[in-house]
């Protein structure tokens, strides 16, 4: 408590000695405050080590919940249970990671859904585009009935599937020019997840798309090898893609869940109540990562534009054009994700 105060106060201090843009800066970075643990100390037999790997690096959302997902673990297994994080894809990239729990050589990671689906077909639904109106009704899914059968669909393989947290909505950039219409996509060569959807919605948009893993974006950015990608404007900042993109369009297309993983090696080793500590602690992460993401995406947003991104925000007829020139994209994967799920998607957002 007393540190707490005393480092505030110091900062106060330093802020105002060194000019108002210096407590801008400082304050413009700043997260929901983690929260306390809340729960008792879990009793069980054994001592863990759960190395936590993640894509994002360690300035996001992301890794803003991994720290509270720590923080309850460690606490309420009173340390037998030790988590130590690995952001930025040190240990590889999402697909790399599952097949590392798969071989039970990771204990936990947090992959975007997408490079998933040819694992976990369902999962596509998080992929077409505009199907979630507002963050609500994105909740109303990974929190109930659908989310919950497609945690236990998931879990197998390999894998246990024990929670949602969000990357959020995507938005494109570039560094060639302004984007506001699919017509000044035409030839524009964007960088797509690993994911069949992806690769359509930007063909039909009129796009050149490149599936690649996020691992390489930076480097491939840089060097021209692609002129644009999409991500939420969170992970366009924690990964410095506006460094080498220019431009940005919100576009708003696609809302990418990420979902919680535990290697299934790792899983039978750990008693029942450590499994229910790590299933309670991965839904208080979920909600509290929701929150930073949400609460800082339009900060970022302005953080970008201030740095010099040109943003380009589409108008409501602008919007529809989009949306319609990607309709088709519906009928070439309804039947193939299931109409009932999307039928109930769009049921949750009347
Ligand atoms: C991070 C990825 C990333 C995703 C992508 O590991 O690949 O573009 O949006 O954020 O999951």
């Amino acid at each position: 408590m007393k540190t707490t105060t005393m480092t505030r106060v110091t900062s106060l201090i330093g802020g105002a000695l060194l000019g108002l843009t210096a407590l801008q800066a400082s304050a413009a970075t700043e997260m929901p405050p983690i929260p306390d643990v809340k729960g008792d100390v879990v009793k069980a037999d054994g001592d863990f080590k759960i190395k936590f790997s993640i894509g994002t690096t360690q300035s996001g959302a992301q890794y803003r919940g991994l720290e509270y997902f720590e923080k309850i673990v460690e606490k309420r297994s009173d340390g037998h249970i030790q988590v130590e994080l690995f952001p930025g894809a040190q240990l590889g990239d999402d697909l790399q990671a599952v097949s590392a729990l798969q071989s039970g050589t990771l204990e936990m990671t947090a992959p975007s859904t997408s490079p998933l689906v040819s694992m976990f077909p369902k999962f596509a639904l998080f992929d077409l585009p505009f199907l979630f109106p507002t963050p609500e009704v994105a909740d109303e899914v990974l929190d109930g009935e659908i989310g919950q059968q497609m945690l236990e669909d998931a879990s197998t393989n390999g894998l246990v599937a024990i929670g949602w947290a969000e990357n959020g909505y995507r938005q494109l950039t570039n560094s060639q020019h302004p984007v506001s219409s699919p017509e000044d996509l035409d030839g524009l060569k964007i960088r797509t997840m690993q994911n069949p959807i992806h690769l359509d919605i930007w063909r039909t948009l009129g796009a050149n798309p490149t599936p690649m893993s996020f691992a390489e974006l930076f480097t491939a950015l840089e060097q021209g090898v692609v002129d644009g990608q999409e991500n939420p404007w969170i992970t366009i900042q924690s990964s410095k893609f506006n460094e080498v993109q220019d431009y940005a369009t919100e576009t708003n297309h696609v809302y990418t869940p990420f979902i919680t993983l535990v290697s299934e090696r790792f899983w039978k080793r750990l008693p029942d109540d450590y499994q229910q500590l790590l299933r309670e602690a991965a839904k208080q992460m979920g909600d509290y990562e929701r929150h930073v993401s949400r609460t800082m995406n339009d900060q970022i947003k302005q953080e970008l534009a201030d740095s010099g991104m040109q943003i380009t925000e589409l108008t409501p007829e602008q919007m529809k054009t989009f949306q319609e020139t990607v309709a088709p994209v519906y009928d070439d994967w309804r039947d193939k994700i299931g109409g009932e799920l999307i039928d109930k998607v769009r049921a949750v957002s009347q």
